[in-house]
């Protein structure tokens, strides 16, 4: 890229922010670039929550720089006493001249004082510098911070004809490797990964994150509304990443007691023979988590579409049919009458893994 103007150092901060992107739970991924005569002064990155802002990371290695040089940063300061004190404070206090921000702040405790609180200091404010890309790294915080309630991406991988295993179960494998490894990222990137009783009882999955680098292991969540998981199964003997199962207040005592002495924490979401799915939700939000990659299977798949309950969609195609009336599909649910009342997606994008697809958009529950 040229080095031509704000959107120059705006790209290197959304870089630091983008590779920490997973690691700081429900708090955005953010990047900051400090620049002073034309050269970089400071860099940072917000890395874990609890711990220092993009902000005063760059501020501290740019020391006596950060007089008069420009703060570009992928997020609006913080204008807040949360874990941390407010970052436009401190750049106000490092005497920054400038400051160029890409997303404003969601968080209703800032939204927009932060850049307010700057510019009544006299610092010049620069705003909506590659807000698209800035904002859309933080998709799952913007939503839960304003809502409380996690961001669901739903991942379904698929022969052509929409298919997740053959009529004899098998699904081993569907996608390519480029396209798995990239699921693993994903993996990285949620606090949870969600799947019915259905998977864990057919396939035993571990439901870890394997890369060939280091990276971090979704917190499981099951949905299983009669108890049935396996104490043998993988997810509660691997102890690499917390299980979670949602399940109902009528689910068997015994079985839950054993499951809880196994290591597993049991949730009940709704009273009724089936797991309230909202309820569910909620109650995830509630124990700060905000990012859920859901993975199926079918019978999930659908009743979350069902219920408006996912926000985005990743649906791999690999280059295959394989038919079977009885081979579980995609989504599974009774479905809609007619056309028009179909869920449709937004913001449509496509992208190869080799020669399997991977089609994203936003669904519209309107
Ligand atoms: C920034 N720079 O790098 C980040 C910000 O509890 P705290 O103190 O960590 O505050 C969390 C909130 O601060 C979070 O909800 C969001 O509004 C903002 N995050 N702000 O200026 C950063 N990570
Ligand atoms: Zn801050």
């Amino acid at each position: 890229m040229e080095l031509l103007n704000d959107e120059y150092y705006m790209k290197l901060a959304l870089q630091l922010a983008e590779g920490a992107a997973g690691q700081t739970g429900i708090n955005p991924a953010v990047g900051c670039v400090l620049v002073k005569n034309g050269r970089i002064v400071g860099m940072g990155a917000h890395l874990k929550r609890g711990t220092p802002h993009a902000e005063i990371h760059a501020l501290q290695m740019a020391g006596p720089e950060a007089e008069g040089s420009t703060a570009y940063v992928t997020l609006e300061p913080c204008s807040h006493y949360g874990k941390t004190p407010p970052c436009s404070d401190r750049l106000i206090k490092e005497k920054v001249k400038r400051v160029v921000v890409g997303c404003t702040d969601p968080n209703p405790v800032v939204a927009g004082t932060g850049i307010e609180r700057l510019r009544q200091h006299g610092l010049e404010v620069t705003t909506g510098v590659l807000q698209e890309e800035a904002c859309r790294l933080n998709e799952a915080f913007n939503k839960y911070i304003r809502t409380q309630q996690p961001f669901v991406t739903l991942k379904t991988a698929s022969t052509l004809d929409g298919k997740i295993a053959s009529r004899s179960g098998d699904s081993k494998w569907i996608t390519n490797a480029e396209s798995r490894a990239y699921v693993h990222t994903l993996r990285h990137r949620h606090q949870a990964i969600m799947v019915g009783i259905g998977t864990v009882l057919s396939d035993d999955p571990l439901l870890t994150t394997r890369l060939d680098v280091p990276a971090l292991n979704p917190t499981r969540l099951i949905v299983d509304s009669g108890l049935r998981l396996p104490l043998g199964a993988k997810v509660v003997r691997d102890r690499s990443a917390q299980t979670i199962v949602l399940t109902t207040e009528r689910a068997d005592e015994t079985k839950r007691r054993q499951l809880e002495q196994a290591g597993v924490l049991v949730w009940a979401a709704g009273a009724g023979p089936r797991v309230d799915l909202k309820r569910a939700m909620t109650l995830v939000g509630e124990h700060e988590i905000s990012s859920v990659l859901l993975e199926g299977g079918g019978r999930l798949n659908g009743s979350m579409l069902e219920q408006g309950l996912i926000d985005k969609l990743l649906l791999f195609f690999a280059p295959k049919i394989i038919g079977g009336k009885d081979a579980s599909g995609n989504f599974e649910f009774e479905g809609f009458e007619r056309m028009q009342d179909a869920v449709r997606l937004e913001r449509m994008t496509v992208r190869q893994f080799g020669e399997d697809v991977c089609i994203a958009g936003y669904p519209n529950y309107e």
